[in-house]
């Protein structure tokens, strides 16, 4: 496999690795990213970028599924190298970014960030919850997974799978706040319920508005200490109108303005650490507008995130030219 793990540092020292997935189309979507000009647009809005270039994945041969859960052997070992990879970024000092590729991505990026910093938030803006076990899962895709491997709480849940081994919980479920959720599986429900974890469902998005839900969730993660924030964002938490080249699709989606509101917010809070722009895949799009469509958002997502203001910006030293 190949991992294509983008990751781009912002301001001073800027850096961009990529991960690649598997065939099934979502490898395409690190190198549609960066064809859009992804760096050269963060870079003429002021940030540093460094290239940390693509994370290759081993094929791995006989793959077998452990219980229902799929290429567990393939998806343990890319995410290893994709956590050294993080690890790295962090240990140079950027932020990253990490463009996947599917979800299951964000094992590795997350265990890579805290390795480098200790006690993380994570913001996880998707339509799922991808806190699945491997025993709950109803499909046996480890996307639908990620989450459960990170989370303290569920260590005593999570079954021995082939090359998992190195993976050690490292968030608490106190430290987690959902954005955008709308096809939550029953078994998902009842961990998010058990282990009383903060989520913002479309349905508080409607109740509250965009802003209120970011105002609450910066107090909430920063009720304590002000801890680094991985921002692990899933373009499909779009709605599929803006975002339609993607695995899994949900109707009644955030609108393309709610979904730059989050970045724009999560910006000025100058705690971004580490992000992922995942799930973008081409396969999926039906027309070349669908997957623009789709690839243009991703690239707004993440310029936000990195201080492009809708408002507009110049640079501190901007002089007028003289007659
Ligand atoms: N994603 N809950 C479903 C599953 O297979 O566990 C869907 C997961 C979707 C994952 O979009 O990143
Ligand atoms: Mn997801
Ligand atoms: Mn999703
Ligand atoms: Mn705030």
């Amino acid at each position: 496999y190949i991992c294509d793990i983008l990751c781009v540092a912002i301001i001073h020292s800027p850096f961009k690795l990529s991960i690649l997935q598997p065939r099934d189309g979502v490898e395409k979507g690190p190198d549609l990213i960066r064809s859009a000009g992804l760096v050269e647009k963060l870079r003429a809005q002021g940030c540093a970028v460094k290239d940390y270039g693509n994370v290759t994945f081993e094929e791995v041969a006989n793959d077998e599924p452990i219980g229902n859960v799929k290429r567990p052997r393939a998806v343990g070992s890319a995410n290893q190298r994709l956590s050294a990879a993080v690890h790295a970024v962090k240990n140079d000092g950027h932020t990253c970014v990490m463009l996947g590729g599917d979800h299951s991505l964000a094992i590795g990026s997350i265990q890579g960030h805290a390795a480098a910093k200790k006690d993380l938030s994570v913001v996880w803006v998707d339509a799922h919850a991808d806190i699945n076990t491997p025993l709950t899962s109803p499909t046996g895709n480890i996307h639908g997974q990620p989450m459960s491997y990170l989370i303290h709480e569920l260590h005593s849940k999570i079954p021995v799978l082939p090359n998992f081994s190195w993976i050690k919980p490292c968030v608490s479920a106190k430290d987690i706040v959902y954005i955008g959720l709308r096809d939550v599986d029953p078994e998902e429900h009842h961990i998010l319920t058990l282990l009383g974890i903060k989520g913002y469902s479309m349905t508080e998005v409607d109740r509250l508005g965009i802003s209120k839900v970011m105002e609450e969730t910066c107090d909430y993660i920063f009720s304590k200490v002000k801890k680094p924030i991985h921002l692990s964002y899933d373009i499909d938490a779009l709605d599929p109108s803006i975002s339609p080249a993607t695995g899994t699709p949900v109707v009644g989606g955030l609108t393309y303005r709610e979904g730059v509101y989050i970045t724009e917010h999560i910006c000025q809070t100058g705690m971004l650490s580490a992000m992922d722009m995942v799930e973008v895949n081409p396969k999926r799009g039906r027309t070349e507008d669908e997957i623009s469509s789709t690839v243009n958002a991703a690239v707004d997502l993440i310029r936000g995130c990195f201080g492009k203001l809708r408002e507009g910006n110049h640079p501190a030293d901007y002089k007028m030219p003289l007659p």
